[in-house]
């Protein structure tokens, strides 16, 4: 009896052919390939970042920090690591809406399905052919896992980390997503991309909290990005002016980079932008309850930051849009159940309402505050008008 012919496997140039047209038709727009110990830097990088807080609150990349350095710390079997991206290049200028004052600013990346999702399901799947095709070993990786997806991707020649720390691409710009698939496969790596920022400095110039104490650095604690969509509780009050009416995330350092001329349009249909998100009404968003904010933002990258810190960050932005008629939706949200919302709530009404209407607001609705954190933001409230109207 005749037994079947041997499964044919693949490897090498014939497996990265195939590899990266699977890759292209599940909608991924760049794949290069690394070696494991191609950013030696990392061990020193890395830990210096941590030791000088600049992580923050974000106390899960201290954990495992000596796999997230090393990728055959996080599994010793990886020979080679494939970085991949997805572009999700805006229509619109991501800074055009921080000036209509009584909308929402979203980051891009967040107007769109949840990309852990879209992505995720396609690693897995390219993941698994390769796998099938190569007979070798993988493990897939979004943004959750401890990898360095950044500096693999600039070792592998995908882009480089420009100056605001995120990586940009000669074809698509800044605006690229990433995701990496370790496996066990011997690739020839690919030459990394040089830097091409030159003396330009615009993303330094921009950030409205000087959040990089020097150029490639990121401090995360004063990023707008962390403050609206990482930090737990209170923001603290340096911040919030600067913060304008950006209610999830910060694009100014992307949108300003003038490498995106050349960014070409999303490819991923999946990852459409949902025009609901590009401006939503501050004034409809501070009525979300906990049922509404998670029909509201359902798979959504929003949803994971609760809607305690929406309706936080909502409520800083209605602190800053100079508008009487949200005003009166911050003295609805003194009754929050949320402290966080509360609290927000009361700096909103001491930046929109004059003294005399301070100390009436705070006669009928502060006196038998419980928390001590929006009693704090109470006195602040009334001593900053006291200051202001000796
Ligand atoms: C933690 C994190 C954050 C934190 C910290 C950001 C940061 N810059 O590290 C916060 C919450 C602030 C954040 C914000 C954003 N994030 Co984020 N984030 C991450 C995460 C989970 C880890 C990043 C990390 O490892 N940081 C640690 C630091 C140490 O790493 P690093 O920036 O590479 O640090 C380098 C420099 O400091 C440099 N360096 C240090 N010393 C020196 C000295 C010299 C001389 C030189 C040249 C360099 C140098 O070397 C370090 C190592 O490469 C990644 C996903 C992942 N798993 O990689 C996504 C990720 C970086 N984020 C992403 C995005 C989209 C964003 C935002 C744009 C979202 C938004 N619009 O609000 C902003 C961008 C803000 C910014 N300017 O960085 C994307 C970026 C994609 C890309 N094209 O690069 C990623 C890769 C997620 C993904 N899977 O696509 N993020
Ligand atoms: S995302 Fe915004 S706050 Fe953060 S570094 Fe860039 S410009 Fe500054
Ligand atoms: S704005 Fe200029 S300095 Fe900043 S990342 Fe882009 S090219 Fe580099």
């Amino acid at each position: 009896m005749k037994g079947r012919p041997p499964k044919k496997v693949w490897a090498g140039a014939e497996l990265r052919r195939a590899v990266e047209a699977r890759a292209r038709h599940l909608g991924f727009d760049s794949l290069r390939i690394t070696r494991p110990d191609a950013v030696p830097a990392l061990m020193q990088r890395l830990p210096a970042w941590l030791a000088a807080g600049h992580h923050g609150g974000m106390a899960w990349m201290q954990d495992r920090a000596d796999q997230r350095a090393d990728p055959a710390t996080l599994w010793p079997g990886v020979r080679s690591v494939i970085v991949l991206a997805m572009s999700y290049t805006p229509e619109e200028s991501p800074l055009d809406v921080l000036t209509r004052r009584d909308r929402g600013a979203i980051a891009a990346y967040a107007q769109r399905r949840d990309y852990h999702e879209v992505m995720k399901g396609k690693l897995k799947e390219l993941g698994g052919y390769l796998s099938a095709k190569g007979d070798v070993r993988v493990k897939v990786f979004v943004d959750t896992a401890p990898v360095m997806e950044k500096p693999l991707a600039e070792a592998a020649g995908l882009g480089w980390q420009g100056k605001h720390t995120v990586l940009i691409s000669r074809t698509h710009g800044n605006w690229l997503l990433l995701g990496a698939i370790y496996t066990s496969a011997a690739f020839d790596a690919d030459t990394p991309e040089a830097d091409h920022c030159g003396s330009c400095r615009r993303c330094l110039d921009i950030c409205p909290t000087n959040a990089f104490p020097a150029p490639y650095r990121l401090d995360a604690r004063r990023c707008i990005s962390y403050l609206t969509i990482e930090h737990q509780g209170p923001i603290p009050r340096e911040f919030r002016a600067a913060i304008g009416n950006r209610i999830f995330g910060c694009d100014d350092c992307l949108a300003v980079c003038p490498w995106n001329k050349f960014a070409e349009r999303a490819g991923e249909a999946r990852l459409a932008a949902r025009d609901d998100l590009a401006a939503p009404p501050l004034a409809e968003l501070a009525r979300l309850d906990d049922a509404a904010f998670r029909v509201r933002f359902a798979g959504t990258p929003i949803k994971r930051t609760g809607r305690d810190n929406i309706l936080r960050n909502v409520l800083i932005a209605i602190g800053n849009s100079g508008s009487a008629a949200l005003a009166e939706e911050a003295v609805r949200c003194l009754t929050d159940p949320s402290p966080v919302v509360r609290g927000a709530a009361v700096w909103a009404i001491g930046r929109l309402f004059g003294a005399a209407d301070l100390h009436t607001i705070f006669a009928r609705a502060g006196t038998d505050e419980a928390d001590d954190a929006v009693r704090g933001e109470w006195q602040n409230a009334l001593a900053q008008q006291a200051q202001n109207h000796p």
